[in-house]
């Protein structure tokens, strides 16, 4: 601990009086031996939206009723008509029954027709080909069901929009675009995510002109104002891909790299499944997936992939310090279809009873068991400081950390049981508000309490970053499995950017 005690001698020259002195002790401000940052570190808003973990994308609009994955712009409005009343509280709680924490709603795809009557623009639902068109607002109606549901919520706008004049002109930006999106950024000031695609131009109906029409991302959307004016409205939205708060991982596959750190230059764009140890911003993963065989919007007759493929991307994602958004499209009734509602259900199962996943309607006795509860936990070094002990890698409290002292960047954690528990996944995380710093660790179990054996020998056993979730067999892809009879379970962090910490530490 640094305590400095400053004497600060006031000479006080007073006519007729002796000389004064007076002290004056000053403590700097780090008594708890707090552990300085390990830059760039997250916005607090970042932080948030790294919480969400797994969130849903709905794909729905024009191209749900005209087949088409993007539109052309010269859609007539009246092709927008549901069958039925849309209904995002039935989205939602499909998705929440998976797992998910919230979800983003496309509200304007390429083709520029808009889910709400905006001042910006004729090619909206105002137009739509009925009655329930019309009058289902989805913004409105979606930031209402999530509120209902305590589900977080966001939309996706596209920057291109090949349906208006304007697009590639100044007028599109100052006139259409950000007016469009402080639009949608009040329909709640606790939206946790603004998502725009990075598709910018090509062909398209313009108005009428029709043509091609190309811009330069970087620089047309006037982003730095775009995200002033969003977060005036809703401080914790990040604003993702073209507003630069958060990261495409890019395979559009639900992977992200084992090795995957937070920070990029700034855009990334060409380190996105693994990030970069020497970046300067920070720029979070998120992986965009299809948890249908066909397109983003939906289409007649596709399937759903299996819970246990999604399970696997989980881990590919969730599992490696990025987010997963899994898209999940409505039909056109405005609902997702009976085969996807099933599946995200029996998704959400897997998650509860595999990794303690808080789910909907499942209670805490039939979700796994944390191991590391009942472990006795010795780690080779504990900073100083009185406030980082062991106890905090399983309090369950994310703002509580165990730590070394600064200059030691390598520590072994071991876990032990007096029976032999069945484990199959380590649970990892970093205070990442402190930054990511974990660059190499290994993984060994014992059957007998004496002798140790690698685990996931073959895996990059790099960063840890939000959350690490390492399946202790090294597979992803393998299912569920028999797990190992471990008396310990060790791990030895081998280096890292500045002092390792980790808030938290679960094995199942
Ligand atoms: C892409 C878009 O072009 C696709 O249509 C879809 O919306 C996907 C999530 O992002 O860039």
């Amino acid at each position: 601990m640094k305590i400095k005690t400053l004497l600060i001698g006031l000479l006080i020259p007073f006519a007729g009086f002796a000389q004064e002195f007076q002290m004056v002790s000053q403590e700097l401000s780090n008594p708890d031996n707090v552990p300085a940052p390990c830059h760039p570190v997250p916005h607090k808003r970042q932080i948030l939206w790294n919480e969400t973990e797994f969130y849903a994308f709905f794909h729905y609009g024009m191209n749900t009723f005209t087949g088409n994955e993007w539109g052309h712009g010269d859609e007539d409005e009246s092709i927008y008509a549901p069958k039925a009343m849309p209904n995002p509280e039935q989205w939602i709680t499909s998705v929440k029954a998976a797992g998910m924490t919230g979800g983003i709603a496309v509200v304007k795809h390429h083709d520029g027709f808009c889910l709400w009557p905006t001042e910006t623009t004729t090619h909206s639902i105002a137009k739509a080909g009925n009655e329930y068109g019309r009058t289902a607002n989805i913004p409105e109606l979606y930031a209402a069901a999530s509120k209902k549901h305590n589900m977080k919520y966001g939309f996706y706008i596209s920057p291109w929009d090949c349906n208006s004049a304007h697009y590639g002109k100044d007028t599109y930006v100052t006139e259409v675009f950000l007016k469009q999106c402080e639009e949608l950024a009040k329909y709640g000031d606790d939206q946790f995510e603004m998502w725009f695609d990075g598709a910018n131009g090509g062909n398209g109906y313009y108005g009428g002109e029709g043509g091609t029409r190309q811009v330069d991302a970087e620089i047309y959307y006037d982003t730095p104002n775009l995200r002033a004016r969003v977060h005036q409205i809703a401080p914790n939205c990040v604003l993702w891909g073209v507003g630069g708060e958060a990261r495409w991982i890019g395979n559009e596959s639900g992977y992200a790299g084992e090795t995957n750190w937070a920070m990029t230059d700034y855009g990334g764009s060409g380190v996105r499944e693994e990030g970069d140890i020497n970046g300067w911003f920070w720029n979070p993963g998120e992986s965009d997936a299809k948890a249908t065989n066909a397109g983003w919007f939906w289409h007649q007759g596709e399937s759903m992939k299996s819970a246990e493929r999604l399970f696997q991307m989980y881990l590919e994602t969730v599992g490696r310090n990025a987010t997963l958004i899994l898209n999940c499209p409505p039909d056109q009734y405005g609902v997702l279809p009976t085969n996807t509602v099933n599946e995200l259900k029996k998704l959400g199962e897997m998650l509860h009873k595999r990794l303690a996943l808080p789910v909907d309607g499942m209670d805490e006795t039939t979700a796994a068991v944390d191991y590391a509860k009942s472990a006795n936990i010795e780690v080779s070094e504990v900073r100083t400081g009185g406030k980082y002990d062991v106890k905090n890698l399983t309090d369950g409290d994310k703002e509580t950390y165990w730590g070394t002292n600064d200059g030691s960047l390598s520590a072994t954690i071991t876990l032990s049981w007096d029976t032999p528990q069945t484990i199959r996944y380590l649970v990892m995380q970093e205070p990442i508000s402190l930054g990511q710093r974990i660059k190499d660790f290994t993984l060994e179990f014992s059957a007998d309490g004496n002798t140790w054996h690698e685990l996931c020998p073959v895996m990059q056993t790099t960063t840890v970053g939000y959350k690490r979730i390492i399946p202790l067999n090294g597979s992803t892809s393998e299912s569920y499995g028999e797990g190992y009879n471990a008396m310990k379970l060790r791990i030895k962090i081998l280096d890292s950017r500045a002092c390792p910490l980790l808030s938290n530490l679960c094995v199942y």
